[in-house]
């Protein structure tokens, strides 16, 4: 597989950018080796510097629900960038796809738009602070929520890829303010409020964990902190950046029937272009100025080419049988992947939710952070590469999840599942 262009321009990015990267976890740290360059994305594919093309299962960490280029969403950019980028004002815009959020997921009386997924965490923590007037959050180890001070603690995603939970710069003042629990684990939260009664702004939680690898929440764990920080007069956040429209229309609050206080969502709701938001109880968004006192603007919030996209993407999710479809597809991929690493004698161990999946080089349950750290980051490194090799394009870590969106065929699917019989081969 020829790569020598996306070398030359990995030389000359690294010059001017740190590690030649916008966002770490894209260096491929995690597996060896050097990031490839992506030229272009059209459906399920995605081609490199080189001209290599590869079934793509990052989907740009998630907001390409519908693949790359999408035809509804490419018609209607081009059509709205002709009546400019932005206006710094209002727009009708922001609040079509508000409502089109509103409708999905009830919990959300209220929401406001910003540019990324962290910012949308970092606000709706401030916001939770400024409504009960506490200073202390709880997390969990594992999750990541963006990279704001107070939530890189014992975080997931690229900060556990690189092996550094916690990161130098953060005040240990903010960090002492940050208590984090294993997930999973709703007795470890129980003694967290007992030992901090009347100091606990809110608990801030992936309602399915996606950055350590996939974990589903077990039975009680959401039902559990929702109890507690009601009885607690804390807030309840889901953090549905990544399974917000992913793991069905309304999310996971959607599936295991909670109503969180706020929700931050970004990735599909922007369909590719920069979008964050955070909502949730009317009571607790009227604090928001203008309305009330507590702060957070955005020179490109509600951006009207991002608005597009956001809307067009959540109109085509609105299409009869699109959940339906995307789980066949999934379970059909994560089932023949788990079947050749059987056959192959790998020890493996899938978890999944809809199209949102990893699977774990692993010989037990994986259910927390220290569970998911047993994982063979090594023969998953190797696994990555071969993959690779056969034209599948999967995260560049054991702790990211694979996706799928609408433009995955079945002919992807065994595609995958044939690339992963080989790859398996390479690994004895
Ligand atoms: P952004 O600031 O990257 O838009 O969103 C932060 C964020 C918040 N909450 C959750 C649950 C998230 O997963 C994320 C970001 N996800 C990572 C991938 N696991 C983004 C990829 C990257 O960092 O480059």
């Amino acid at each position: 597989m020829l790569t020598d262009r996306s070398r030359a321009l990995y030389e000359q990015a690294r010059k001017v950018l740190p590690g030649g990267v916008d966002s770490p976890v894209r260096a491929f740290r995690a597996v060896g080796g050097a990031p490839l360059f992506i030229q272009r994305g059209a459906g399920s594919h995605i081609v490199d510097a080189d001209g290599n093309e590869y079934v793509d299962y990052v989907c740009s960490w998630g907001p390409l629900i519908l693949g790359h280029a999408h035809p509804r969403v490419v018609a209607a950019l081009k059509e709205a960038v002709e009546r400019g980028t932005s206006y710094g004002a209002p727009t009708e815009l922001e609040t079509m796809l508000a409502g089109r959020i509103v409708e999905a997921m009830p919990s959300i009386e209220m929401l406001r738009f910003v540019s990324s997924g962290t910012e949308a965490t970092m606000t709706a923590v401030r916001l939770a602070r400024g409504f009960t007037g506490r200073d202390k959050i709880v997390k969990f180890d594992g999750c990541y929520h963006g990279h704001a001070d107070g939530l890189l603690v014992k975080a997931g995603s690229g900060v556990l890829t690189l092996g550094a939970p916690d990161s130098p710069g953060v005040p240990a003042a903010t960090a002492a303010n940050s208590l984090s629990a294993p997930y999973n684990d709703p007795a470890t939260v129980e003694r967290i409020f007992a030992a901090n009664p009347g100091q606990i702004a809110a608990v801030i939680v992936e309602p399915i964990a996606a950055n350590m690898g996939v974990i589903l929440p077990e039975p009680g764990f959401l039902d559990g902190l929702r109890s507690l920080t009601q009885a607690h007069g804390s807030l309840l956040i889901f953090d549905e950046v990544i399974t917000g429209f992913r793991v069905a229309r309304g999310g996971a609050q959607e599936l295991y029937g909670i109503r969180p206080d706020l929700t931050t969502l970004g990735k599909i709701i922007g369909g590719g272009l920069p979008v964050g938001a955070y909502g949730g109880r009317a009571d607790v968004m009227a604090l928001m100025a203008p309305l009330g006192p507590v702060y957070q603007a955005g020179t490109l919030s509600g951006n009207p080419l991002a608005m597009t996209a956001g809307i067009a993407t959540l109109d085509e999710l609105a299409r009869p049988g699109v959940y339906d479809e995307l789980e066949r597809r999934a379970a059909y991929l994560a089932s023949g992947i788990a079947g050749e690493a059987c056959a192959a004698g790998i020890p493996m161990v899938t978890t999944r939710q809809g199209s949102l999946l990893t699977a774990f080089f692993a010989d037990r349950p994986v259910v927390d952070y220290a569970s998911a750290r047993t994982a063979d980051t090594l023969r998953y490194a190797a696994f990555f590469h071969a993959m690779l090799e056969r034209g599948v394009y999967l995260a560049p870590s054991q702790f990211e999840a694979a996706m799928l969106s609408t433009a995955h065929a079945d002919t992807d699917i065994e595609r995958t599942i044939a690339a992963a019989r080989g790859a398996f081969q390479k690994l004895h």
